[in-house]
């Protein structure tokens, strides 16, 4: 239970070559027996075995086939008299363990009367004893025993090789995985499954049987997470040459399960919302994101798999690594420029309103860690989403001539690293140098010890910037500055490597010159001369860099960039910054919401604008979030932000009126259903139409709209236009948004997925005078409702706690007496889940009181609590520093 420190890394005293596994499936006592051939590590002292495990009972241990002398001690089985000398050995461990009782959903458990396993991070020690670190690497053999008419489905990974019945109407299979895989990519999945299956060839000539395993009546919901697999293997063959490299590669879902999917070798396991999809049941949204976590998970078979992590300080080798390689896939299938910078600013978002939090907060770190308590806690948006901005900072840092983006020289890089470390568990800097290697002379290569400081140094980086203009003399000069407040125990931060591409427009928003400028040091001037009049910048285009840019727009200048900059990224960027300084006005003033007319004029602009993407003025007319504003902002009144965006909203909705309705017509009919990038941007749109639309009909009291929102809810042909019409219903507060829920309900009591949207729709609806508290405290006692599957926990409790703060920071501390019992209902189920509800209070040192006292007072009583899991522990611990 002590801290764990990078800077202890050594390597493992043994290694383990092989494993045999023999499992006796069974829910309250399954059997494993585990043969391994070990041996010592020549290079490290001779010392003890010390094989992790948690939650076994050891039955026996054989060396070499003999009994032999060992101590349990700290869930480690620990064997002190084992041969001498170099020569393999073989041990053969006998353990139980209990599947059906497994809440914690990690290690092997019991879902739906299936068998499921989950072992990364640490969750192989809780199958069997082993060295479970990553970077110990063994061939695995496994066996899988059960009852025929529960079971018939036995998968583990790799080929199929021995399968066949045995008495007592009990059968096995037997798998060989040809690949040799750290512990925590091996997994088993064992129940009444059927598959859908492809069979397909690469551009090799290789032959690959493809299966999506699922429940008997989800067969229909396949489609897409099938097409989705064969988009990834073809696009990681085409832009990265890396071909499938297995004869059979397989997904199963299951619905419960404590996060997106996972990588096994060969048998990705995937919680279902990212796999079960039909056009009755799933958003366009649930398209995009089974697209990506299917891609994602398909992309670690090489950044991951092939070349694993040495330790698990190194997470972001392989996570930060493969988010990127999945944005820039779903790019890519977005095809045209605008549907690509579409998914660009929808992934910026992300990482504005959830990482850049996460790194001015408690739980703050690098994208490589230097310590922990508890490593499921740093699966965070650092490592993963923070991580893909470091890797595509490379990308842009090897660019060259022909080679705008970095794109060839990225892909030289990815090459050279799997030629130096196939097969290999290997470190962030291993990776950063092979990039640096494979493209000498780029700014990357030259600058690389100080562009890894973006592992080492937490924290967002601000960067500066300020105009000057000589008239005289038709000189503009742009200042850069950077700096970056002190995280936990870094005070001190030395500067980083920004990429910053700039952009200069005239007066009439034709673009005068665009490049990459390269800040290094703590400032540095660019100028500019020969120059007509004042050029309006665009600083960042693209978002080149994770940072948090400051500069005096002033409105004129945000105009212009919203009505012509080339860059789409700094357009959108220009209307939020727009809102923000209108909403961070009002939060401050106190005074009464009113919007100007140019704000009003530029938003109709973008709305009947003739070739702007729906997508685009979609995200466009989304204000920014009240996390993102209050991210702003120094003390923070939740209930303020909330009213104020509210209001803003009602502005919105209606000074644009005639344009919501004319907006509504125009995109309101998709025609067949397809989840392509423009119809879900169509789609998008007419909702958000919808959804102003009966805004405006609160004030006037008007009946039309909400009546013809409820027809649409009624006739919908897809779930993307049903539930955007039930949530408008739901957004402001119409009585016909009850019987819709209800009738909603009605229609989908058997569908898991959509009874979870049901959920969090209610309990991250706008909050009307405390209204949504009591509406989630009765949720709670909903026959459907179930705190130990997580999907379900998820859809109320975090949709209430961490995604509405209208709702949740009530001057009462209702919503943080709420929080802090549920979050120590759910430690003693499920930690994990536990500790990511833990985080919803991150951030309270920034509030005002009375808020910052009772948050306060809520964390203490969660620390209080004696029998705290090292998960929820480490949050709670971290906050109250
Ligand atoms: N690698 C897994 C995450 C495992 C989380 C363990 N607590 C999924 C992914 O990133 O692809
Ligand atoms: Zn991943």
């Amino acid at each position: 239970n002590a801290v764990i420190h990078r800077a202890d890394y050594r390597p493992p005293a043994f290694w383990i070559d092989s494993v045999e596994l023999c499992f006796d499936l069974d829910p309250v006592k399954t059997r494993v027996l585990n043969r391994m051939r070990l041996r010592r590590n020549p290079d490290q002292p001779a010392q003890a075995l010390r094989l992790d495990g948690e939650e076994l009972n050891l039955a026996r241990v054989l060396v070499n086939g003999q009994g032999t002398s060992f101590k349990l001690e700290d869930s480690q089985l620990i064997l002190e008299n084992l041969p001498e000398g170099n020569a393999p050995f073989e041990l053969e461990v006998f353990t139980t363990c209990a599947p059906a009782k497994n809440t914690k959903l990690m290690g092997l458990y019991v879902s739906n009367d299936s068998f499921f396993t989950q072992c990364e991070a640490e969750g192989f020690r809780r199958i069997t004893y082993f060295l479970d670190r990553p970077d110990v690497m063994a061939s695995y053999n496994v066996t899988l025993r059960a009852d025929k008419a529960a079971y018939p489905v036995l998968l583990s990974n790799g080929n199929l090789v021995e399968q066949g019945d045995l008495d007592g109407g009990r059968h096995f299979a037997r798998w060989v995985d040809p690949h040799r895989k750290p512990c925590y990519l091996f997994a088993l999945v064992a129940g009444k499954l059927v598959a859908r299956e492809q069979r397909i060839t690469t551009a090799s000539g290789a032959d690959h049987l493809l299966q999506v395993y699922v429940r008997p009546g989800d067969l229909d919901k396949t489609e897409h997470a099938m097409n989705s697999l064969m988009a990834s293997i073809a696009w990681d063959e085409g832009r990265f040459k890396l071909p499938l490299d297995l004869e059979r590669f397989m997904i199963v879902a299951t619905s419960d399960f404590n996060m997106g999917a996972m990588e096994n070798k060969g048998l990705n396991i995937f919680n279902t919302k990212y796999v079960l999809a039909s056009q009755a049941t799933a958003t366009d949204t649930d398209y995009a994101n089974i697209e990506s976590v299917v891609g994602h998970e398909y992309f670690h078979n090489w950044t991951g798999n092939r070349v694993t992590c040495r330790d698990w300080f190194q997470l972001s080798l392989k996570e930060g690594l493969t988010v990127f390689r999945d944005q820039e896939f779903s790019q890519d299938l977005a095809g045209e420029a605008s549907a690509r910078a579409v998914r660009r600013i929808e992934d910026v978002r992300v990482l504005r309103t959830a990482q850049f939090p996460e790194d001015a907060g408690p739980m703050a770190h690098p994208v490589r860690p230097d310590q922990y308590l508890e490593i499921n806690n740093f699966y965070t948006v650092t490592i993963y989403e923070k991580g893909a901005e470091v890797v595509r900072m490379m990308q842009t840092l090897v660019a060259g001539e022909g080679d705008p983006l970095g794109r060839a020289g990225f892909a030289r890089g990815m090459a050279l690293y799997f030629e130096r470390h196939d097969g290999q568990a290997v470190t962030c800097d291993d990776f950063a140098q092979a990039i640096a290697d494979a493209n000498p002379g780029s700014p990357l290569a030259r600058l690389l010890p100080q562009f890894k400081r973006w592992y080492s140094q937490a924290g967002t980086p601000r960067l500066k910037a300020r105009s000057h203009w000589d008239a005289a003399t038709g000189t503009y000069s742009l200042a850069l500055s950077q700096s970056c407040t002190p995280t936990p125990g870094q005070p001190h931060k030395d500067p980083f490597v920004i990429p910053v591409r700039l952009g200069l427009l005239d007066a009439e928003g034709r673009q005068i010159s665009d490049g990459l400028h390269v800040l290094t040091e703590d400032s540095d001037t660019l100028t500019m001369s020969g120059l007509a009049g004042e050029p309006v910048p665009s600083i960042l285009r693209g978002f080149t860099a994770p940072v948090i840019l400051e500069y005096d727009y002033t409105d004129a200048q945000l105009l212009i960039l919203l009505a012509h900059d080339t860059d789409p990224f700094n357009r959108w960027e220009a209307a939020q910054r727009l809102a923000i300084h209108r909403a961070l006005h009002f939060i401050r003033s106190g005074e009464h919401v009113e919007l100007d007319a140019p704000f009003v004029e530029a938003m109709r602009a973008v709305l009947r604008h003739p070739t702007l993407d729906s997508a685009f003025k979609d995200l466009v007319l989304t204000l920014p979030s009240e996390t993102y504003l209050a991210e702003q902002l120094d003390e923070v009144d939740p209930q303020r932000i909330h009213a104020v965006r509210e209001a803003m909203r009602m502005g919105l909705a209606t000074a644009l009126r005639h344009d919501w309705e004319w907006v509504y017509e125009q995109n309101k009919d998709t025609g067949a259903y397809r989840p392509d990038s423009r119809s879900a941007g169509r789609r998008a749109l007419a909702g958000m139409a919808l959804t102003h639309l009966c805004l405006a009909a609160r004030t006037s009291g008007d009946p039309v709209w909400p009546g013809k929102t409820l027809q649409r809810f009624k006739d919908a042909g897809n779930m993307t236009d049903r539930f955007n019409a039930l949530a408008a219903l739901v957004a402001c507060g119409h009585e016909l948004a009850a019987p819709a829920l209800a009738s909603f309900h009605a229609l989908f009591k058997n569908e898991a997925l959509v009874l979870d949207k049901w959920f969090a729709l209610q309990a991250g609806a706008p909050d009307h005078g405390g209204n949504i508290l009591p509406v989630v405290k009765q949720l709670m006692q909903h026959p459907d409702f179930n705190l130990r599957n997580p999907n379900r926990a998820r859809s109320l409790i975090f949709s209430y706690c961490s995604a509405n703060p209208g709702g949740f920071h009530r001057r009462d501390a209702a919503g943080y007496v709420f929080w802090c019992e549920r979050v120590m209902e759910l430690d003693a189920i499920n930690p994990q889940v536990a500790a990511r509800l833990a985080r919803a209070l991150d951030r309270w040192k920034k509030l005002a009181d009375p808020y910052r006292g009772a948050a306060r007072e809520a964390i203490a009583r969660v620390a209080a609590k004696p029998d705290l899991s090292r998960d929820v522990r480490e949050v709670v611990t971290r906050a109250l520093a």
